[in-house]
């Protein structure tokens, strides 16, 4: 027994018998293991050595072409009330779940190793992390655990010291779509996925704990659990402001986290705390304070270059594991907006052919250490987190949404967030491109009835009598001519500025009727060779077309009847009433 910890001993017997394994490994998380994970990958073919000159420590993963982002039509909350999960979320019974799920458990370990991963979320010694512990049968999903949480000896000493744990069940099944699913049971702490390899779906620390049964943790603990990245912003005075921002799955949140300081801008610096997940409290200074749940990064590699992103492609030259890219002539990995060599083997392992489609697949990834990061802020490990000034939503807007907007009180804040929209991308299985609401960035993760998340948001403000302002920000807005508007990147820290200056009771703003918009002058365009007239189109508002988005929110609230708050709807009343004057 490798436990002093009878439940969790327990549980393991129990998987060991339903899902007949050939061996049990229970990890440890020490760099040796790691090593030896990788060793038996490369000795299988799980994994491929790439480049070990230019690219040390770095290897490729290729995964079944079937299995390669999120499943949200096969993702289930299973609560005992229907209800409680809302119409955000797909429902099974849980008595109906267990069942289904355990038949195609049983035996699905035979002939494979059994890993048991005791894992930490958040700082290891801060009292506002939680503890899980995730079985698989993929040496692939050990690696990365390792690399995405605190995970090992440390973690497992909490546990045996009587913390609660999530159980996550995890195997790789027969990877076939008909036999995929991903199961929460959120009243019991649990989590049961099977039939997938990838990140989304087998990282059980991460979107299916962290986000999914962490936020109903959280609203039970008083707490929330977000899918924002932390950003330190030093300013040139040396002071530093915390940032936290919300936006969909592939739209930028690596970037922003990461952030270089454009030439134009001498003196800022910026650190980052978490790129993907915030778990918020309210402090007893009446401010939120955030910690990253996560030690890693599993971030999206297209479009990651030197300029775009310099911190990340620094990050990933060295102990880095590549899923679905390509890999050039000599070795080394390669995607699509990789600014140098070529391709010749795609993301499945073909020779490339642009008649294939894209080199590296359109959602493929890099998993690699957050303590990689130049830019790492040293207030990542605080167990007490970093203090919050702002909260930003944002989503990938062709059209309508300004480049930035400021909520006028905390329950405008909340509306702004429950309305969001964005065009969906390639972290999730389906049809890319499309507008569809995505509130707070929290669409595929809220673990439960969205009605009740947006009341419990607005409680929080209550509680929190220094909470940070909140904006929306629109990176993607386009012109007529197709092309952005706004550069985006580095530039983004001017309007962060502005935001910055905002919550400090300076920076000018204008009243529109969906809140504050800055006064143009304040980007300082004309330093990146901005016209006036694409300033102002960056900052329009079009009543029409914002009266017709309200209708269609208003719309898109009735789904959730009764159990929509009322401050809610008076915040929506409000605001549509100033676009009819
Ligand atoms: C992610 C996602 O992988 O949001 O972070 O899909
Ligand atoms: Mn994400």
């Amino acid at each position: 027994m490798a436990t002093t910890n009878s439940a969790l001993s327990n549980w393991v017997a129990e998987v060991e018998r339903l899902t007949q394994p050939e061996r049990i490994r229970w990890c440890d998380g020490s760099e040796q293991e790691y090593q030896e994970l990788i060793e038996e990958m490369l000795a299988d073919g799980t994994l491929l050595k790439l480049n070990q000159t230019t690219y040390p420590g770095c290897y490729l993963h290729r995964s079944d072409p079937s299995d390669v982002a999120r499943v949200e039509h096969l993702t289930f909350i299973c609560s005992r009330e229907r209800e409680d999960v809302g119409p955000n979320n797909h429902w099974m019974n849980p008595v109906a779940a267990h069942a289904k799920l355990d038949a195609l458990f049983k035996g699905a370990m035979r002939g494979r190793t059994l890993y048991v991963l005791p894992y930490c979320m958040g700082p290891i010694d801060s009292p506002h992390a939680r503890l899980g512990v995730e079985i698989t049968d993929s040496a692939y999903v050990a690696a990365n655990m390792k690399i995405m949480t605190r995970m090992g000896t440390a973690a497992l000493k909490r546990i045996e010291a009587g913390e609660p744990f999530v159980r996550g069940l995890h195997s790789t099944g027969d990877l076939s779509p008909d036999r995929r699913f991903i199961m929460h049971f959120p009243e019991e702490r649990m989590i049961k996925s099977i039939g997938s390899g990838y990140g989304g779906n087998a990282l059980l620390g991460k979107k299916c704990h962290a986000l999914r049964i962490a936020s109903w943790q959280a609203r039970d603990e008083g707490w929330l659990a977000e899918h924002m990245l932390i950003v330190g912003i030093q300013n040139p005075q040396g002071e530093t402001h915390y940032v936290a921002a919300a936006f969909p799955s592939a739209c930028g949140k690596t970037n922003l986290a990461m952030l270089i300081p454009p030439q134009s801008m001498k003196g800022w610096k910026t650190w980052t705390v978490g790129d993907d997940i915030a778990w918020l409290h309210v402090g007893e200074d009446g401010r939120l304070w955030a910690i990253n749940p996560e030690a890693g990064y599993f971030g999206v590699m297209p479009g990651t270059n030197e300029k775009t992103n310099k911190n990340a492609y620094d990050t990933i030259h060295s102990n880095t594991i590549f899923t679905n890219v390509a890999v050039t002539a000599d070795n080394e990995p390669w995607w699509e907006g990789k600014d140098d060599k070529t391709p010749v083997t795609d993301w499945q392992g073909r020779p490339y052919d642009p008649a294939n489609g894209p080199a590296a697949h359109p959602n493929s990834r890099f998993t690699v250490s957050a303590k990689q990061n130049p830019s790492y802020s040293d207030k990542a490990e605080d167990p007490q987190g970093v203090p919050i000034s702002a909260i930003l939503f944002g989503g990938r807007r062709a059209h309508l949404a300004p480049l930035v907007y400021e909520a006028t009180s905390w329950d405008h804040g909340v509306l702004i967030g429950a309305g969001m929209a964005s065009e969906t991308t390639a972290a999730a299985a389906g049809q890319v491109g499309t507008v569809r609401r995505d509130p707070m960035a929290m669409k595929p993760f809220c673990g439960y009835n969205f009605a009740d998340y947006w009341n419990y948001w607005m409680t929080v403000g209550d509680r929190a009598d220094k909470a940070p302002h909140i904006f929306h920000v629109n990176w993607f807005r386009k012109g007529a001519d197709g092309k952005f508007l706004w550069p985006g990147f580095g530039e983004n820290l001017r309007v962060i500025k502005w935001i910055l200056d905002r919550c400090e009771g300076r920076g000018e703003a204008l009243e529109t009727p969906i809140g504050f918009i800055p006064k143009a002058e304040e980007l300082h365009g004309q330093d990146i060779g901005l016209s006036a007239d694409t300033l102002s189109e960056l900052l329009r508002i079009d009543h029409e077309a914002w009266r017709e988005e309200y209708a269609a929110i208003a719309e898109y609230f009735k789904q959730y009847g009764e159990r929509l708050p009322p401050r809610l709807q008076a915040e929506h009343q409000r605001i549509a009433t100033a676009l009819k004057r």
